[in-house]
């Protein structure tokens, strides 16, 4: 059965919320967990299903997000399995980028028309998860379902961000509201288990992942909702009054991470002793680019709830709870503490770094004797020493040339050159 579907990955808007990490790149190449990028988590849990037909969806076509993408998803002559980026692009019939998620999906239909497939799986690229989308696809089969939303229980506090649904007894939805004002929580709660009741978990959330039985999600985006630019927000809620749309309750972990500081405790959770992402798990792994770097080297710095990715040269005094991306260079005295470090695409010779040094520049890396807390450091950074980065609440959000503020986080763009002594 999982041969007969296709995997569309919705790969993201505008991604406003995660600026200034999207100032560059498109949402799905965002660096994620010291290694990957956003979009190998959904494309990973396919493969893992093995799922061999995804494209991922995105509304501007950045190069890292192509080689990225080009240089990790090889399956080699002998397979039919491909990860195909599907950029917005203009044509006579559609001369403006997408303009929402069902629109994204409309404008690619004609990708996806000549396969010989049933279902088409509906992803969002901006979620922490490791889900087996065969399970809900036999739940979809056997329910007789036309399509299936996987659902979570959430709180009274999360649920205004999601689309909150009601089910029957067999579990189909008999109610959907999308994104419901605080004041109309109260009767959005459905009976969950005992556990989740515990956590206040009391409204059922939509993942945002769909089954679309093929030809209706045809029907509906050419021709019942040809008008409809958003799942969410039209196409769901007109679905559940004339189609069977069976509720997939998932009781697994899944975060959304479309924002800075949900970002940011996605990747610093990784720190804990059993994270509830488990990059540890053989059965579930997260594939990316095989980059061949050397290990890292780590000398005089105390650890604590750290995971440093490969190729990283640190000499710092402590790191505590820190996660140290591909490549990362730390200078000596240097005491980072809450910091997402997502590292550098290339090192430099020891001849620039001496080149750089004479010339008062500093080095890519971070340098010595600097305080550096509640931070997120993009790519190809260069610190200088004796930095002082001191990010919380006490800092008002704002964009700045060099870093942006937001939630109390400090997130220092990508290639910025904090020159040496240089405080936030
Ligand atoms: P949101 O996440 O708010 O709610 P949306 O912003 O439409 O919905 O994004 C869904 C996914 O599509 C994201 O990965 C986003 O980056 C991507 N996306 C958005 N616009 C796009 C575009 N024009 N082109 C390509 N990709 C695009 C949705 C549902 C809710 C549900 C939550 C769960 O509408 O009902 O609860 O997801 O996270
Ligand atoms: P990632 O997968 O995180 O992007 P890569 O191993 O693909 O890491 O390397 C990142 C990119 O940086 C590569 O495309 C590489 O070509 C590029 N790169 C390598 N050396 C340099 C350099 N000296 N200046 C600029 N870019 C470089």
């Amino acid at each position: 059965m999982i041969k007969s579907i296709v995997s569309l990955v919705l790969g993201g808007g505008a991604g406003t919320r995660l600026f200034p990490l999207t100032r560059s790149r498109s949402k799905p190449a965002v660096p994620v967990a010291g290694k990957y990028r956003l979009v190998d988590i959904p494309i990973s849990n396919c493969l893992n299903a093995e799922i061999e037909k995804i494209f991922v969806l995105t509304q501007f076509n950045s190069a890292s997000l192509n080689k990225h993408i080009k240089n990790t998803y090889n399956f080699g002559s002998f397979s039919k399995a491909f990860v195909d980026i599907l950029a917005a692009e203009q044509t006579p019939e559609n001369p403006t980028w997408y303009q929402g998620t069902a629109d994204a999906v409309r404008q690619c239909l004609k990708h996806v028309e000549n396969f010989e497939i049933k279902y088409v799986l509906i992803l969002s690229g901006d979620q922490l998860y490791q889900m087996d989308f065969r399970e809900m696809l036999q739940r979809h089969i056997d329910s007789g379902a036309e399509i299936s939303i996987a659902t979570i229980p959430v709180t009274a506090k999360d649920a205004t961000e999601f689309g909150i649904l009601k089910t029957d007894a067999e579990g189909f939805i008999s109610s959907f509201i999308e994104k419901p004002a605080k004041e109309l929580l109260p009767e959005w709660s459905s009976p969950v288990s005992e556990e989740m009741q515990t956590g206040g978990r009391d409204y059922l959330a939509s993942m945002g992942i769909y089954i679309f039985n093929k030809d209706l999600l045809f029907d509906l985006l050419l021709g019942e909702q040809d008008n409809a630019t958003d799942f969410g927000k039209e196409i769901i809620p007109y679905a559940i009054t004339k189609y069977k749309v069976l509720s997939f309750q998932y009781e697994g972990y899944w975060t959304d991470i479309g924002n800075i500081s949900s970002f940011f405790e996605a990747n610093l959770g990784l720190t804990d002793e059993i994270p509830k992402f488990n990059l540890f798990d053989e059965s579930k792994t997260i594939f990316s680019r095989a980059r061949m770097l050397p290990p890292a080297k780590i000398s005089g710095t105390t650890l604590e709830r750290t995971v440093i990715a490969d190729g990283c040269i640190i000499m710092a005094k402590k790191l505590e709870h820190c996660v140290v991306g591909i490549r990362t260079r730390i200078g000596k005295d240097t005491e980072i503490t809450n910091a997402y470090i997502m590292g550098n695409d290339f090192y430099q010779t020891l001849d620039e770094i001496s080149a750089a040094k004479e010339e008062n520049q500093p080095p890519m890396g971070i340098g010595e004797r600097c305080v550096i807390k509640n931070v997120i450091i993009d790519k190809n950074c260069r610190i200088g020493n004796d930095v002082i980065i001191n990010g919380g609440k006490h800092l008002h959000d704002g964009d700045h040339a060099l870093y942006t503020v937001k939630d109390g986080i400090v997130v220092v763009k990508k290639g910025a050159r904090l020159p040496d002594g240089f405080v936030i």
